[in-house]
């Protein structure tokens, strides 16, 4: 089932076929040679996506199939050398009602799993950290919203590594200098907005893209289930460097994000407003 449904995945025919002896692995987190599937899915919405997408590909597989039996059975059955007196049969109720009932049938299944899917994406439960992603041509800035833990409150941007700067581990032109690093098995709220042009915020692993539109904040959610690294890029084509402004998201172990958080906390900048007027001599005054 795991296969065919890769393999449908993919999209039909030899190719697919031919393909599918070579790998029929998918990458996590980033693309593999010679790969034919989309790329594992590691949030529940994500796998979520995944299967609707395959029992879509069942559907128009067999309809497909179907239509294309129906034509060539009448291209061989009714022909003129085969069929030479055509009948003058104009209707017939009962393949009218079936042709009717059987596509609304079909789209009532697909729209089932469809808003299923789309609720989950649009409500968004209880966070437990919310990040700003702010498109800029051409890189990503993110804000870690300060949470009542005092986890957060910093921000950053990422860059694409050049070509000359990859370490061992790193991908060409998909690993970032600074990565989105969260928890696994907690709520991301991910915000996206941008600061000039219209960009997209997308990792295939976590099944989503966002359109990031400057003057408004869009809003999806993510729960990674796994460790790892899962790359994606920007989705819109925003401009010239449109191809060099990747997103790494690191999901790490719970205690592993603390501490990255005590690093960030001293390492990025806040993102408190500096205050002005007497409010700076107030907190220059706290401050001494
Ligand atoms: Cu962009």
């Amino acid at each position: 089932m795991r296969v065919w449904s890769s393999i449908f995945g993919a999209g039909i025919g030899g190719l697919a076929l031919a393909a599918a002896g070579t790998a029929m692995a998918a990458g996590t987190g980033q693309p593999e040679p010679w790969q034919i599937a989309m790329q594992t899915p590691v949030t529940p919405l994500a796998a979520e996506a995944h299967s609707f997408h395959t029992l879509l590909m069942w559907l128009i597989t067999l309809i497909t199939v179907f239509v294309a039996g129906l034509i060539g059975y009448c291209m061989f059955r009714f022909n003129e050398k085969a069929n030479p007196t055509p009948s003058k049969t104009a209707h017939n109720t009962a393949i009218e009602i079936a042709w009717t009932v059987v596509p609304v049938l079909i789209l009532v299944l697909i729209a089932i799993p469809s808003f299923r899917l789309l609720r989950g994406q649009l409500i968004i439960p209880p966070a437990d950290i919310t990040i700003k992603a702010v498109g800029n041509s051409w890189f990503w800035g993110y804000e870690y919203q300060g949470d009542k833990e005092g986890k957060g409150g910093f921000k950053f941007d990422a860059n694409l590594v050049e070509e000359k700067d990859l370490k061992p581990g790193q991908v060409r032109l998909l690993s970032t200098d600074n990565d989105v690093v969260v928890p696994i098995n907690k709520v991301v709220r991910l915000q996206t907005t941008s600061a000039d042009v219209l960009h997209s915020w997308g990792v295939p692993s976590l099944g989503f893209t966002m359109d990031a539109v400057p003057g408004r904040l869009n809003e999806i959610w993510f729960k990674i289930d796994r460790e790892g690294v899962f790359h994606g890029q920007c989705r819109e084509l925003c401009g010239q460097r449109h191809a060099y402004m990747p997103i790494t998201v690191r999901a790490v172990s719970e205690a592993e994000y603390d501490k990255w958080v005590a690093e960030a906390r001293t390492k990025f900048a806040s993102t408190d407003p500096v205050p002005t007027g007497p409010a700076r001599k107030l907190a220059d005054a706290a401050r001494n």
